[in-house]
C-alpha cells in the first residue's frame, strides 16, 4: 500500500494550486456577490487542459487519471467553488459518459470539443419532481422511428446556460419503468430548447444553474448514448464518477478554511495570546485536521479505484457522505474561528461555508449516499 502521490500527480496539484492562488482568487467575492459568471476563468481552465483533463487523448483531453482530477478540484475548490464545479460538472457528467458510452461518431462530433475545452457540458437528469428518485423522469422523449420528440422540463442543470452541448435524460416508455428510459447528446442551440432564468443561490453564485426546457426537441436516433433503454444505467454510472469530483470539491473547501482559519488564529489575540494558544481553538483545528486528512483518504481511495478499473460507487459514496458533512461542519467552524470577522465577505470564509451546503445536497444528497452504502452493506 502506498500512500505517496507520484511526481506527476505532485505536478499537478502545483499547477492547480498555482492557477487558483494566481487567477482565481483576485476577484472571487465580486464574482459571487454579483452571480457573475467566471468567464475569463473557464477560458483559462480551458487552455491549461482542465477542462478535458480526463478524456484520452485520442480525443484531445489530458488523459489524466481520477486522482488527477480529483486534486485539480480540490486545489481550485480551496478558492472558487462556483469553477470547480463548472470543471466537475464538464468533465464528470458529459464528457465522461460520452466517452465510456458513445459511438465514435458521437465522440468525434461532440467529444473532441469538449476535451479541448472550445465547448462546455452539462447534464440534465433532476427535474421539478425527479431528483432523488431519478426513475421518475417526466421528461418524455417519444420515438418517431428515424428520431426522437423530447417535451420536459430539466432543474438545477449546472453549466445550464453556457453549455453548448447537454445529455439529457428522458422516458421513452413509461410502461417498462426505469428500463424505458434513454441518454442523450444534443446541441444546446437545438430549436426548441430554451434556459430558465439563472437561478440565485446561497453558494457557489458565479457558477450558471437553470431549468432547462425542451418543447418538441427533435433529435436524431443517433444522438441516443448507449443501448435503447440504458439511460437510467448511464445516469446511475455518471453519477458515481461525479461523487468523486464533488467528494474532492468538500474536501478543498473545507482546506481552504481551515487553512484560513489556521492562520487568523495565529494572528488574532485575547486575553493575552493568540487564540491559537486556547485550547478552544487548538482542539478545533486538531478535529479540523484529522477529518481533513479521513476525507482526503476517503476521496483518493475511491479515484484510484476508478483507475485501477474496480467498481467503485459504494466508495464514491461514502467519500461524498463523509467530505460534505465532514465541510459543512468545519466551515462552521472556521467561521467561528474567524468570530466576527468570519461574518463578513472580506474573509472568504463565510463563502466557503455558504458554498459547502451544496456538497451535500448536489449528485445525491447525503440521504442516498446512505441508501447506497447500506445497500451495498446489505445485499
Ligand atoms: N450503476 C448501474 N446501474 C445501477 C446503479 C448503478 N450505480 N444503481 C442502480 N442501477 C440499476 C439497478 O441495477 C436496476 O437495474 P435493473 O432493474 O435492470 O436490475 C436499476 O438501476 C434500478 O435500481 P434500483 O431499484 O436500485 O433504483 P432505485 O430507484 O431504488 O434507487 C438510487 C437507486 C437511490 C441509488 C438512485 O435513484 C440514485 O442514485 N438517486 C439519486 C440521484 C441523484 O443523485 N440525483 C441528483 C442528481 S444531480 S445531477
Amino acid at each position: 500500500m502506498n500512500f505517496e502521490l507520484s511526481e506527476e500527480h505532485i505536478m499537478i496539484r502545483q499547477a492547480a494550486r498555482d492557477f487558483a492562488q494566481n487567477e482565481l482568487k483576485k476577484g472571487v467575492i465580486e464574482r459571487d456577490s454579483k452571480c457573475e459568471y467566471p468567464e475569463k476563468q473557464v477560458k483559462r481552465m480551458a487552455e491549461l487542459g482542465f477542462l478535458g483533463m480526463t478524456v484520452s487523448t485520442k480525443y484531445g483531453g489530458g488523459g489524466m487519471d481520477t486522482i488527477s482530477y480529483a486534486l485539480a478540484v480540490e486545489e481550485i475548490s480551496k478558492i472558487d467553488n462556483s469553477c470547480s464545479v463548472i470543471l466537475s460538472a464538464h468533465n464528470s457528467l458529459a464528457c465522461w459518459g460520452i466517452e465510456e458510452y458513445g459511438t465514435e461518431e458521437q465522440k468525434e462530433k461532440y467529444l473532441k470539443p469538449l476535451a479541448i475545452g472550445h465547448k462546455i457540458g452539462a447534464f440534465c437528469l433532476s427535474e421539478p419532481e425527479s431528483g432523488s428518485d431519478a426513475t421518475q423522469q417526466k421528461t418524455t422523449a417519444i420515438d418517431k422511428g428515424d428520431h426522437y420528440v423530447l417535451n420536459g422540463v430539466k432543474n438545477w442543470i449546472t453549466n445550464g446556460l453556457k453549455a453548448d452541448i447537454y445529455v439529457v435524460i428522458a422516458q421513452s416508455n413509461s410502461d417498462l419503468g426505469h428500463r424505458g428510459i434513454n441518454a442523450f447528446v444534443i446541441d444546446s442551440n437545438t430549436n426548441g430548447i430554451s434556459c430558465g432564468p439563472k437561478e440565485d443561490k446561497l453558494g457557489i453564485r458565479s457558477s450558471d444553474t437553470c431549468s432547462v426546457i425542451f418543447q418538441d426537441v427533435i433529435v436524431p436516433k443517433e444522438n441516443r448514448l448507449g443501448p435503447e433503454g440504458f439511460g437510467f444505467k448511464y445516469a446511475m454510472k455518471t453519477l458515481e464518477g461525479g461523487r468523486i469530483g464533488i467528494a474532492a470539491q468538500a474536501l478543498g473547501l473545507a482546506e481552504g478554511a481551515y487553512e484560513m482559519a489556521q492562520e487568523y488564529s495565529k494572528q488574532r489575540k485575547t486575553f493575552g495570546k493568540p487564540i491559537s494558544q486556547h485550547q478552544a481553538i487548538s482542539f478545533k483545528l486538531a478535529e479540523m485536521a484529522t477529518d481533513i486528512e479521513a476525507a482526503r483518504l476517503l476521496v483518493y481511495k475511491s479515484a484510484n479505484k476508478k483507475d485501477r478499473g474496480e467498481s467503485y460507487g459504494y466508495s464514491s459514496s461514502m467519500a461524498k457522505l463523509y467530505a460534505s458533512d465532514m465541510a459543512m461542519k468545519h466551515t462552521v467552524e472556521a467561521v467561528q474561528i474567524h468570530g466576527g470577522n468570519g461574518f463578513v465577505k472580506e474573509y472568504h470564509v463565510e463563502r466557503l461555508m455558504r458554498d459547502a451546503k451544496i456538497t451535500q445536497i448536489y449528485e445525491g444528497t447525503s440521504e442516498i449516499q446512505k441508501i447506497i452504502i447500506s445497500r451495498n452493506l446489505l445485499k
